[in-house]
Formats: structure tokens, C-alpha cells, sequence
């Protein structure tokens, strides 16, 4: 059933994967056991294999998770592997558990974290949504992408009101607008060696693409890592605010658009990271006392469940001192809870700078 050379290929990837030092979740969690177990299956609608789950962790040792769904069955064929990682990840979402009905609330319970600008230079809360009936990235073809590209940006065609605006597909695109928009940090990266080594930026930059309202603070990415990514980022700390403008947008592409939703897993993403309510809800933020020492600011971050990245997003560095920090599980929670995790974290996080500048 595995395609020719697929099998030499894992042992072989398996092999470098367990005498590196790969900090990855996928080196964690895959055992000789859990490998020889999986190691001959395919999923039964697109035959993707174990190696095409984990060939972005065997080829980047370097990865905090390491593994991807190529479709949405390899949830359940490589079950074994998946929800030990996913336990991990999400803090403890057992294979047992099961993800909550949506319930996003409403924004107006979180007030502006900064509401004098001392700390945080802007405000960002995104999910994911993929489209039923359609793999994710390593299962499409071109055509598909584009497809699925006619069917999202007619849908969008549709919004009204503040979220009005238009799309710009990436095959196209002048260089020097795409490098404007990924350095205002609206547009996503290209050359990802994490989701490229997983086969997810095939046909590049076909079916690519974003939406912008007029404003410029509602975009949705198309086929990038996700079918779909909902944003709504603005200057300053309203949490609330552009909570708001996310659920309504969302709320209102699903009017148009049938999203994948599992019963145990809730909204199914590309990465496991982000499955559940797919919400990453993040702020850039200074924090020079805290950030003097890098590991202090990790470990509280940590204890409320927050996770730190780079300026320019995962895998990248900070830039004159600011922080893109964030809730990190968004599994077994709702999305109300998630945002709420965020919310309080941050608070918490202002607070002890405070107390230290
Ligand atoms: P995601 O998976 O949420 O899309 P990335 O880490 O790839 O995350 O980041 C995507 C882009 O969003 C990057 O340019 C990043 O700098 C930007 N970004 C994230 N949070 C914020 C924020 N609060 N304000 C401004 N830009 C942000
Ligand atoms: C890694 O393992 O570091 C990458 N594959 C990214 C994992 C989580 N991030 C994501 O989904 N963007």
C-alpha cells in the first residue's frame, strides 16, 4: 500500500530523528513502538502515509511539534501518534476528551490591556477554518487550489459593512507589495521550510492569497498553512474589541461556506496545534524589565499558559524588544476561555513588569 521508497525513507528519517537533539514533540512521542505500529499505514481516501505526517519534523529537527495532518482522516488512522502530542500541546487534552461545542461569547468582557500605550503596540486575534469536502495542503492539487480560492473569495465577495473590501490573489502580486504587507505583519511569510519540507506550499502561489476590509484591520489569508485564516489586528490593546470583529467575521463566512468540524477534535486544521477553536489570540508587546532576562520572561509566560514568539511571528526573533505573545493551547477550551486565558495572562504579565521597572 506505501508508495516505493516510502518506508526506506522513514526508517531511515526515524534513524537521524532519535540520535539528534531535536527538542521536537514528534522525538517525544514517537516511540519505536508507535512507529513500527504505524509505519505501513495509509489513510483509505488519499493513501497518505506516516512520512507524510512527520517528513517537516524528520527534515527540520529544529521543530518545536514536528508533524501535520496531510488529510483529515490521518487524525484518526494515526490516532497513536497524534494524541499524545496533541495531550502535550494542549495541556493535557486526553485521548478520551472531548472538544466543546463553539462558544465564542462576546468581547465585551475584556477590557483594553493598555489603555494608556505604555506596553502593547497592537492587538491580534486569528482562527483557522478549512472547507469540507477538500484535503489540506500535501492532498491538493492545483486545480483544487484554486477551486477552493474561487469559492472563498466569492464568499468574501459577500461581506458587507466594516468587513467590505477586496482580494488580492498572490500569483501576481508586485514583490515589493508582498515584502510591505509581510513586514506590516498582514501577510503571511513565503518559503516556510517547516510547512515546505511537509509538501504544503506545492503550486506556489497559486490559490494563494488575502483579503483586506477597508480599514485594514479584517484580512483573511487563503490557502496558506489553513484553507482559511480569520484576523482582525488593529494598534493598541482593545482585546475586546477586535474579538468582536473576528466573530462576526467568521460567524458570517460560515453563512457562505461549509468548515470542516469533527465531533472530538472540533475544528480541523493542517497542524494539530491549532485544531479545537483554532483561536491564537496574541498582542506585540514591550516588556523591557521582564525581557532582560529571557528565561524569567518564558517561565511566567509558561505559568499562564502563554506562549512567546518573534516579532515576525514563529521561528523568528524579537525586534527592538517586542514580543508576540499569546494564548498556546486552544484545545479542550472554548474560544470564549481561550481568549480569556490570553486576557488574563497578559494582565498578569503587565503587572509583574510593572513591579519590576
Ligand atoms: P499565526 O499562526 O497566528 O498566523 P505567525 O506566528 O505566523 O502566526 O504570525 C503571522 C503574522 O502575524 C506575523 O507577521 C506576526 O508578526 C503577525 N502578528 C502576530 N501577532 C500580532 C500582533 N499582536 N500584532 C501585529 N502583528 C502580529
Ligand atoms: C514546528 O513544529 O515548529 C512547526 N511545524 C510549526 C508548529 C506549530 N505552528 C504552526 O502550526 N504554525
Amino acid at each position: 500500500k506505501l508508495k516505493p521508497g516510502v518506508m526506506a525513507q522513514l526508517i531511515t528519517g526515524y534513524k537521524n530523528l532519535i540520535v539528534s537533539d531535536s527538542k521536537s514533540l514528534l522525538k517525544k512521542h514517537l516511540t519505536q513502538e508507535i512507529f513500527d505500529k504505524l509505519k505501513s499505514k495509509v489513510t483509505p481516501t488519499f493513501h497518505s502515509s506516516l512520512l507524510d505526517c512527520i517528513q517537516s519534523g524528520l527534515c527540520n529537527v529544529d521543530s518545536g511539534v514536528g508533524i501535520y495532518a496531510p488529510d483529515p482522516e490521518a487524525y484518526t488512522v494515526f490516532a497513536d501518534l497524534f494524541d499524545p502530542i496533541i495531550e502535550d500541546y494542549h495541556r493535557g487534552f486526553k485521548k478520551t476528551d472531548k472538544h466543546p461545542e463553539p462558544c465564542f461569547g462576546s468581547g465585551k468582557d475584556f477590557e483594553n490591556l493598555d489603555p494608556r500605550n505604555e506596553f502593547i503596540v497592537s492587538t491580534r486575534v486569528r482562527c483557522g477554518r478549512s472547507v469540507q469536502c477538500f484535503p489540506f495542503n500535501p492532498c491538493m492539487t492545483e486545480f483544487e487550489y484554486c477551486e477552493l480560492e474561487g469559492m472563498i473569495s466569492n464568499a468574501l465577495g459577500c461581506l458587507r459593512g466594516q468587513y467590505s473590501g477586496s482580494y488580492m490573489p498572490l500569483a501576481g502580486m508586485q514583490k515589493e507589495t508582498q515584502e510591505e504587507l509581510i513586514n506590516q505583519h498582514f501577510l503571511f511569510k513565503e518559503g516556510d521550510r517547516f510547512l515546505q519540507a511537509a509538501n504544503a506550499s506545492r503550486f506556489w502561489p497559486a490559490g494563494r492569497g488575502i483579503y483586506f476590509n477597508c480599514d485594514k484591520n479584517f484580512l483573511v489569508w487563503v490557502n496558506e498553512e489553513d484553507h482559511i485564516r480569520v484576523i482582525s489586528m488593529e494598534k493598541g490593546g482593545d482585546l475586546g474589541k477586535v474579538y468582536d470583529r473576528m466573530i462576526g467575521g467568521v460567524e458570517t463566512l460560515g453563512k457562505f461556506l461549509q468548515f470542516s468540524h469533527d465531533k472530538r477534535l472540533g475544528f480541523l486544521t493542517f497542524c494539530p496545534t491549532n485544531l479545537g477553536t483554532t483561536i491564537r489570540a496574541s498582542v506585540h508587546i514591550k516588556l523591557p524589565s521582564l525581557a532582560a532576562d529571557k528565561a524569567k520572561l518564558e517561565a511566567i509566560a509558561s505559568e499562564h499558559k502563554l506562549q512567546v514568539r518573534g516579532t515576525r511571528g514563529e521561528h523568528t526573533e524579537a525586534e527592538g524588544g517586542i514580543y508576540d505573545i499569546s494564548n498556546k493551547r486552544r484545545m479542550g477550551l472554548t474560544e470564549y476561555e481561550a481568549v480569556r486565558e490570553m486576557y488574563e495572562g497578559i494582565k498578569a504579565l503587565i503587572e509583574a513588569e510593572r513591579k519590576l521597572g
